[in-house]
């Protein structure tokens, strides 16, 4: 018998809204969502208002960095302690993709593991092993916490977030061919790419962490400073690395990526504010107000490849140990290297700095017609 419509209620998920570096989400406990992908993803276009371009019946910020889901479960496999799961969901489509990583949403996964008690701090500062289940990728977080619980407040500012909060140190171990199949997916560090008649591009084609496309901007007759802005309306421009996108991610092996968020497209131009490299970064339909977590760990590695394009524009210090300062539009982000002695080409930790915060804890409300979500009132 179905139920009287007066009857029907909204139902209640419990999560918590947090800023996770340059980006904000709602997160879940994995046990509070559906198991069943189909299922979990109805739940989780529901909670964020997709699709629709504004997202205005959910709680998602009408834009790819606000529309973001972080999933966090406990550890199931040996020395991990915690499981990050996250989800890109669409703004403007009914589509959610778990493919790649996103570094900065991580930022928040210990954070809400120790929130919902799913870990227990260790001292001042508690040290955790994450597996993020996009890509099986493994890094250590250092979150603050004294006297047993989160410290959100500090004095370590991250570009393109305001004022300041307390440190989040994010090691990772092995991110060399996230998605792809290797570091440099079309195994060389510069490929040439026609489109529409225009004269060959030079690009590089790497994934460690995030599967990119790396171009000059000089060579597609912009200078790598232009604001976010200027380069969100520049439709020439867009449609012109959209093409250089569909035919890179063909020699990557990532086949026909019109429906999917990766690869992120990045212009590289020399740094002009005391860095390494200066980027403005597609993702991949609009520009970036700063860099992602991996995008940035990414970029860094193409730097130290000779034959790359970004390698070419980069200004770099000698030494095993870098710190790459990648030039963005909201300021800088600052990735540690730690480079093989014996094959300097190869990186073995990439090292960084995030802050996160917890902004609400509560129940989204799904509206009536999502479909069932089984334990969601735990
Ligand atoms: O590269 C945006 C972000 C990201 C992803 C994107 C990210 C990363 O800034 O690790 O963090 O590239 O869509 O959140």
């Amino acid at each position: 018998m179905s139920i009287p419509k007066e009857n029907q209620r909204q139902q209640a998920v419990p999560c918590m809204l947090m800023r996770g570096g340059t980006s904000r989400g709602p997160f879940f406990k994995a046990a509070d969502l559906p198991a069943d992908i189909a299922a979990r993803d109805a739940v989780l276009l529901a909670a964020m208002g997709s699709p629709d371009a504004r997202q205005i019946d959910g709680l998602g910020g009408a834009h790819p960095l606000t529309s973001k889901v972080g999933i966090v479960g406990p550890g199931t496999s040996p020395g991990v302690d915690v499981e990050f799961l996250f989800a890109q969901v669409s703004v403007a489509q009914a589509k959610v993709d778990t493919t790649p990583n996103c570094g900065n949403m991580l930022a928040a996964a210990v954070p809400f593991a120790l929130e919902t008690g799913m870990l227990a701090a260790q001292g001042e500062s508690s040290t955790f092993r994450v597996l993020a289940l996009n890509t099986g990728m493994q890094c250590d977080i250092t979150v603050q916490t004294p006297g047993g619980s989160v410290r959100y407040d500090g004095d370590a500012r991250i570009d393109g977030v305001p004022g300041t909060a307390a440190p989040i140190y994010i090691s990772f171990l092995d991110t060399a061919g996230s998605v792809c199949s290797g570091l440099l997916p079309t195994g060389r560090a510069l490929d040439r790419i026609a489109i529409d008649g225009e004269p060959d591009l030079e690009v590089t084609c790497i994934d460690n962490g995030m599967p990119m496309v790396l171009m000059r901007a000089t060579d597609l007759d912009r200078s790598g400073y232009e604001t976010v802005a200027e380069l969100n309306a520049d439709t020439d421009l867009k449609r012109r690395v959209e093409a250089i996108r569909l035919a890179a991610a063909r020699l990557m092996g990532l086949g026909d990526v019109t429906e999917k968020p990766y690869p992120k497209m990045c212009l590289v131009a020399p740094p002009r504010a005391g860095g390494a490299i200066a980027t403005r970064c597609f993702i991949p339909h609009v520009c970036h107000d700063a860099i992602g977590v991996l995008a940035a760990v990414t970029v860094a590695t193409a730097c130290v490849l000779e034959e790359s394009v970004a390698a070419g524009v980069a200004h770099l210090a000698p030494g095993l140990n870098k710190q790459v300062s990648v030039e963005h539009p909201s300021g800088e982000f600052s990735v540690g290297l730690e480079l093989d002695p014996a094959n300097p080409r190869n990186v073995l930790r990439a090292a960084l700095l995030r802050t996160a915060r917890l902004i609400m804890r509560g129940d989204v409300q799904l509206p009536v017609r999502t479909p069932a979500v089984h334990a969601a009132a735990a």
